[in-house]
């Protein structure tokens, strides 16, 4: 009864308020810590970009015209939705969780307008689906100039352009993610015989790669997860087990920890599949002696952690499994030694295969009197990824940026140097084909040198086997 009373008068939206879901947002948040305000300076973030851009580039008109659309429900058969994953440039703009929406900025000499569409008012799908954020609370909450229903997209656009003249238009053509703000916009671009428009993924990018005080806590929270996650689940491990039912206990453990989903699906691969580099399928038995190789990640309130280990099944690396390791672990902590300012992603990359060829040539199995060029090739084929990417809302975070920029301080990035020796290489002894081997971390670029992200995930040899050993009795 009491219950029922408090919650006269609480407004439901269409996502979680301080009103609704207080254990998640406190006052002044639109998602979890990230507050109204942080979501305004993004926008003028962009806004300053175009304006920029804009001059730098002569383009014909001060007046601008940016599109962003949510992203629209996917269904995997008939009224059955797969997971719902917003538009990460939406989000990053609006902390909107809502399909169907779109962000418009309009920009003039003096000012800028943010305008939010929201869906469209629908009592039958309400008693369906939950609430929505109508447009006259949405404005509010989300802290934007204004709100108005998705079915005035249309008009809003066309007046703003009569209004105008000369406008540059922004809107990501390329990679629709809305059918209904699509339509309109090829619409209007017929209309005026506009053949082009201008793409804002890549200034957004640019800022989304620097990460804010708030994202770098909800980094460490989601690497926090997933690092005790992999812990539970290496000693959950044992001979005999399927891959899927260690994929079932990382997920279990992450969700149970506060992740809302997993980043990406994890790759868990026994043995010789652990060299099939993007391996998902994950139903084959893992046997005595071999090594597994998980690579994953979980979804904290949007943001992302992705984190590699391998490990012995039986709790005992092979001498040779363990020559391997031994030479990934120490090029993953020279890597990470060498996150600072003014290195790129790509002298990492060029690093790891420079230092995996020299330890290899070191320990007998590449001959020593070989170029640093052949060395270099040899190696790009026993891992044919790159060491490193950015991350952040994405697993492959701002991909738009190219990996040869400086690195700076609040940018969050991989470490993931591996070694992979298929049974069918004939480069290397026998003995040691059908080893797979890769260890990730996440690093965070700091003023005063890396910080390790995924510090609680275990990573020395010696760990590694304490852990893999531990309670295996238990479950066999
Ligand atoms: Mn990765």
């Amino acid at each position: 009864m009491y219950n029922q009373t408090k919650l006269i008068g609480i407004k439901t939206l269409g996502q979680p308020t301080n009103d609704t879901h207080p254990h998640i947002i406190k006052k002044g948040e639109v998602t979890p810590l990230i507050t109204k305000i942080e979501y305004g300076n993004r926008r003028c973030n962009l806004v300053d970009a175009i304006r920029n851009y804009s001059f730098k580039n002569n383009l014909k008109s001060n007046n601008h015209l940016i599109i962003i659309p949510a992203a629209s429900t996917q269904y995997m058969s008939a009224k059955i939705p797969y997971f719902f994953r917003q538009n990460t440039e939406f989000l990053y703009l609006t902390g909107c969780l809502e399909p169907d929406c779109c962000a418009v900025l309009t920009i003039t000499d003096q000012h800028f307008f943010t305008t939010l569409f929201t869906r469209n008012k629908d009592d039958n799908a309400e008693i369906w689906d939950g609430p929505r954020t109508h447009a006259e609370d949405a404005a509010d909450f989300f802290g934007v100039n204004q709100s108005l229903p998705i079915g005035g997209l249309e008009n809003f656009i066309s007046s703003f352009r009569n209004s105008m003249g000369h406008m540059n238009l922004w809107y990501d053509y390329l990679t629709p993610v809305q059918h209904y703000v699509h339509s309109i916009v090829e619409k209007i671009m017929s209309e005026t015989g506009n053949k082009n428009c201008e793409n804002p993924k890549l200034l957004i990018q640019q800022l989304r790669i620097y990460k804010s005080p708030a994202e770098i806590a909800l980094m460490q929270k989601s690497c926090d997860i997933a690092g005790e996650a992999f812990i539970e689940t290496i000693k959950h491990s044992t001979p005999g087990m399927v891959e899927s039912q260690l994929n079932a206990k990382f997920d279990y453990e992450c969700k149970l920890m506060g992740a809302e989903n997993l980043a990406y699906p994890p790759i868990i691969a026994g043995g010789n599949r652990a060299c099939i580099i993007h391996y998902i399928n994950n139903n084959q038995i893992v046997k005595n002696g071999d090594l597994v190789l998980m690579d994953a990640g979980c979804e904290y309130h949007g943001y992302c952690s992705d984190i590699s280990r391998t490990w012995p099944i039986s709790g005992k690396f092979t001498p040779e499994q363990r020559n391997i390791y031994k030479i990934v672990y120490d090029v993953n902590l020279e890597l990470i030694e060498l996150c600072n300012k003014f290195t790129t992603l790509d002298y990492l990359f060029e690093t790891m295969l420079y230092s995996v060829g020299k330890k290899l040539q070191h320990i007998g199995l590449l001959p020593k009197q070989e170029s640093t060029f052949y060395l270099m090739q040899v190696t790009n084929q026993l891992c044919p990824h790159h060491s490193s990417h950015y991350l952040g809302m994405d697993v492959h975070d701002t991909p738009t940026l190219k990996r040869n920029i400086e690195m700076k301080p609040g940018m969050i990035i991989t470490i993931e140097p591996g070694i992979y020796i298929n049974e069918n290489n004939m480069l290397l002894p026998a003995n040691y084909r059908g080893i797979g081997i890769r260890i990730e971390d996440d690093v965070l670029i700091t003023e005063n040198g890396p910080v390790l992200l995924s510090y609680k995930c275990p990573k020395h040899i010696d760990d590694i086997e304490r852990l893999a050993s531990e309670n295996k009795q238990l479950h066999w």
